[in-house]
């Protein structure tokens, strides 16, 4: 449903409620935390108690947000009178935090995603033409008059510039701009800081798994297309988390003329997360899809049981249908 229609039962369910769980996916990306923290930090300004919740690790990076280090630090999990859920895309990503909707009593879905898999919400707002949740989240709180502060308006930047790729990608739209030129015509949002913690800070001790993955590149279809592999023993050596993995897609993904590429990370024997990303109308969600993933049209990902060898020829068929 759309956000327009479902405000006045937004309203309601938050008015009735005391006891709020906001929770988002797994190994939560900054649109996630920012709409989350955002979120959190207006239900308390209205008095209400919040538990905020992500499955897995909150990177640091994050912590210029006070609410980043709040995330999984909850009191008694029993019972939540409503449970909003941001971000998710799939009721699979709550990972862990898949107890939370049998504990509540009422829940809202709020998404970007298209056609977000999640049954027994009382409200489901999907908005894919958005490029981030937080997009949504901004307008929730202008339907609401919900006073915006600084902290709220530095996660919803977070949330914005973080799912455009810091207004790079192709879902960037005036809308996205527009929020950002409201945001920032309020308020002093620190961009410097949060552009160069989420798009350009790298971590020096990362230097020998960056060469890395530099010198084992492969290119296909005339370049067209970047294959970056991380084998298992890679992962183990240098001991790569989610986000030290993570900050490698970019050395795949913008070699000049590559316009989509596939990182294959060896999470354990026969298991690969598989992450695609593509310039334009290239659409990854669909070949992520072949994979039971899902995501964006220009960033999706997958998990694939099986050898590395069938993986990368499925890959490569499917590219060689939408490569011109
Ligand atoms: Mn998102």
């Amino acid at each position: 449903m759309k956000l327009e229609t479902e405000v006045d039962k937004i309203k309601d369910l938050i008015n009735h409620a005391q006891n709020i769980a906001v929770v988002g996916h797994h190994n939560p990306d900054g649109d996630c935390i920012g709409c989350c923290i955002a979120m959190s930090e207006w239900l308390e300004s209205k008095g209400k108690t919040v538990s905020i919740f992500a499955d897995g690790e909150i990177s640091e990076k994050f912590f210029y947000m006070e609410k980043a280090r709040e995330f999984n630090l909850h009191g008694d999990i029993e019972h939540f009178d409503l449970l909003i859920v941001l971000d998710l895309s799939d009721i699979e990503r709550l990972g862990a935090w898949n107890v939370l909707p049998a504990k509540a009593d009422r829940i809202i879905v709020i998404d970007h995603h298209v056609k977000p898999n999640f049954k027994n919400a009382d409200v489901l707002v999907d908005m894919p033409e958005y490029a981030s949740t937080g997009e949504i989240i901004y307008q929730l709180f202008g339907f609401l008059k919900a006073k915006i502060t600084l902290d709220m308006a530095t996660a919803l930047y977070t949330s914005i510039a973080c799912d455009t790729g810091c207004f790079l990608f192709s879902n960037t739209t005036a809308y996205t701009h527009h929020v950002v030129e409201e945001l920032m015509q309020k308020h002093k949002i620190d961009i410097e800081t949060i552009n160069f913690k989420n798009f350009r800070a790298y971590d020096r001790h990362n230097i020998p798994v960056i060469a890395y993955v530099l010198r084992k590149m492969k290119f296909a279809f005339g370049g067209k297309l970047a294959i970056a592999v991380l084998p298992y023993r890679a992962v183990k050596k240098w001991n790569l988390n989610y986000e030290s993995r993570h900050g490698l897609f970019k050395y795949a993904t913008d070699g000049n003329g590559v316009t989509c590429s596939i990182f294959i990370t060896e999470l354990a024997k026969r298991e690969f997360n598989v992450s695609l990303r593509s310039l334009g109308k290239i659409d990854v969600a669909k070949i992520a899809q072949q994979l039971n993933g899902g995501g964006h049209r220009n960033a999706s990902g997958a998990t694939y049981r099986g050898s590395l060898k069938q993986l990368l020829k499925i890959l490569l068929a499917e590219f060689a249908k939408v490569i011109d």
